[in-house]
């Protein structure tokens, strides 16, 4: 059986305050499946970095990326408009989608994503907490997959 193919999405122009625990959370994802978008994680990813491609690359090929994979994890804690987007777009193209989010005091998630029937958000406070959640969670979800 091929390994599942996660889409891993995390704020980049949004603010990259939080790459520490997406590298974190990828290294977690990775004893799941494949995740396509490992780069998120990188340190070298600053919100202005200059990489050489263009946005519209940038947006074809993550596009595609997400259309490819078989399931969604976003860290949505730091606000972004483009993984809003991309998390709009998996759940119109039918994909199923995990949200990780880390309350705080004085911010609340968007009732776009904790309001959404189609969208699974997974609280945490930590990466050690965050194992056995997603531990659980990928259990009960091959197992409906199967
Ligand atoms: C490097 C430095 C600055 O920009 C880059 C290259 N940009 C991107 N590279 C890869 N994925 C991107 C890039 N910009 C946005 N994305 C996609 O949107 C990623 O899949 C993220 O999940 C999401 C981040 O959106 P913003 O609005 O926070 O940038």
């Amino acid at each position: 059986m091929s390994p599942l193919k996660i889409y891993f999405a995390g704020s980049i122009r949004g603010g990259r305050q939080d790459a520490a625990f997406y590298r974190e959370i990828i290294n977690i994802l990775r004893t799941k499946g494949e995740v396509l978008t490992e780069h998120i994680g990188h340190n070298g990813l600053s919100p202005d970095g200059e990489t050489g491609m263009s946005d519209y690359k940038i947006y074809q090929r993550d596009t595609a990326w997400l259309a490819s994979s078989d399931i969604i994890v976003a860290e949505v804690t730091s606000p972004s408009l483009g993984v809003g987007f991309e998390v709009s777009m998996a759940v119109g193209l039918g994909k199923p989608v995990l949200c990780l989010y880390r309350p705080r005091p004085g911010t609340r998630l968007s009732a776009m994503i904790g309001g959404c029937p189609e969208v699974n958000v997974i609280e945490y406070l930590n990466p050690e907490d965050l194992i056995g959640k997603l531990d659980s969670f990928f259990g009960s979800f091959l197992r409906k997959a199967e």
